[in-house]
């Protein structure tokens, strides 16, 4: 690769305030990468509301054509259903293909010789199950009745699987865990299970994940187990809703949705994207926690192969966290978006001294 042309898509709310925290962590490590380029993009509710449209063509287009990957910020979705507008990020995730949703939750010991008391991964299925949007609302005698279509298919369960299986694979515990409800949805959480489970014994994989241990838990139960024992995940995959919620409870075991990166990943393409949504509460005051942003772009890297430049960056953010004494509001602290950006870059650039 000669260059690396990133799109940028802050979208809404803290989206704008976090992104470009996470355009500077690259700018900071740019010396190991090839010529960096940034092509600034639109989407989001606020375009929706002067454009008439969520996701303009010309993004998408950009993406497929221009860019080598992208960081996505926060998009505002309204709650209530508003005629033409449909959520840009869900959008996004099928037109490109990004079907793994990849979300390291870990924290990170203030003694640094203690290994971290959370350290998991989430990968959630990320083109299909309730997130179809298949929903019909029908008039009964009785009322109202809503229905919604869920849909697990075998091809997406065993391409999630595969790429579950891969990250437990090279991770010290290589423990693998299936969430699901096929006690009671048996037929579609059945069929994910299944997949899953197949994945060692696909043609051209026999053997490769030998020493994966593969287990599972009904989606409520790990939820419960979580909260009390996180230290018993590792790697744990899941179809897209309860991949959604599972992740954003981890969260609340490391401090702070403000700190949890994800990727969104596909066969040709790879998409950065912090977690948390674009927080109204706090949008425009400048205290948004950028460290899921910049996490994000380090995930993002490496996944691309820049091991040694994410490195770099997610070692400034844990030299960050560790001694706790340069926070955002949400972490207890009482430093700006800015302050803190400004520290951990100051971080990444005594590395290279
Ligand atoms: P949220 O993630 O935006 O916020 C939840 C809580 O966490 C809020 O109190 C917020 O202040 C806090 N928080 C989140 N990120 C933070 C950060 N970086 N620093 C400090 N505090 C942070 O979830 P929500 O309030 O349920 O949703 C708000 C909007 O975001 C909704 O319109 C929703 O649709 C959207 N959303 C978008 C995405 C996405 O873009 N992929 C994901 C989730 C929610
Ligand atoms: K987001
Ligand atoms: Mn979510």
């Amino acid at each position: 690769r000669q260059s690396l042309t990133i799109g940028l898509i802050p979208a809404d709310g803290i989206g704008r305030e976090v992104i470009p925290a996470a355009r500077e962590a690259i700018l900071a490590v740019q010396s190991e990468l090839p010529q960096v380029k940034f092509i600034d993009l639109l989407a989001g509710w606020e375009t929706f509301t002067r454009t008439g449209t969520a996701l303009p063509r010309e993004t998408v287009q950009a993406l497929k054509e221009d860019c080598d990957c992208a960081l996505f910020g926060s998009v505002s979705s309204p709650s209530r259903k508003v005629a033409g507008y449909s959520s840009p990020i869900v959008a996004l995730r099928k037109e490109l293909d990004l079907y793994a949703n990849i979300r390291p939750v870990s924290s990170v010991s203030a003694d640094r010789t203690q290994p971290p008391a959370v350290d998991l991964i989430v990968v959630r299925e990320n083109t299909e199950c309730l997130y179809v949007k298949d929903e019909k609302l029908i008039h009964t005698e009785n009322g109202k009745e809503a229905r919604a279509t869920r849909l697990i298919t075998e091809r997406a369960s065993t391409r999630i699987g595969k790429i579950a299986f891969e990250l437990a694979k090279a991770r010290s515990r290589k423990l693998l865990t299936i969430i699901h409800k096929s006690n009671v949805l048996s037929v579609t959480d059945g069929l994910f299970r299944e997949s899953v489970r197949a994945v060692p014994g696909l043609p051209g994989i026999d053997g490769r994940f030998d020493d994966v241990t593969i287990e599972e838990q009904l989606v409520d139960s790990a939820v419960y187990r979580l909260f009390r024992e996180p230290q018993i995940f590792d790697v744990m995959v899941a179809p897209n809703l309860y991949g959604d919620i599972i992740s954003d409870a981890a969260a609340a075991l490391v401090g702070s949705l403000g700190v949890i990166p994800s990727i969104n990943a596909g066969d040709n393409f790879v998409m950065g994207e912090p977690v948390h949504g674009s927080a109204p509460d706090i949008a425009g005051k400048g205290i948004a926690n950028p460290v899921a942003s910049i996490r994000s772009a380090a995930l993002m890297l490496r996944h691309l192969g820049y091991v040694s430049a994410a490195d770099k960056i997610d070692k400034a953010v844990d030299d960050t966290l560790a001694p706790a004494e340069i926070l955002t509001a949400d972490l207890g602290g009482k430093h700006s978006t800015t302050e803190v950006t400004d520290h951990i870059m100051g971080l990444i650039k005594k590395q290279y001294n």
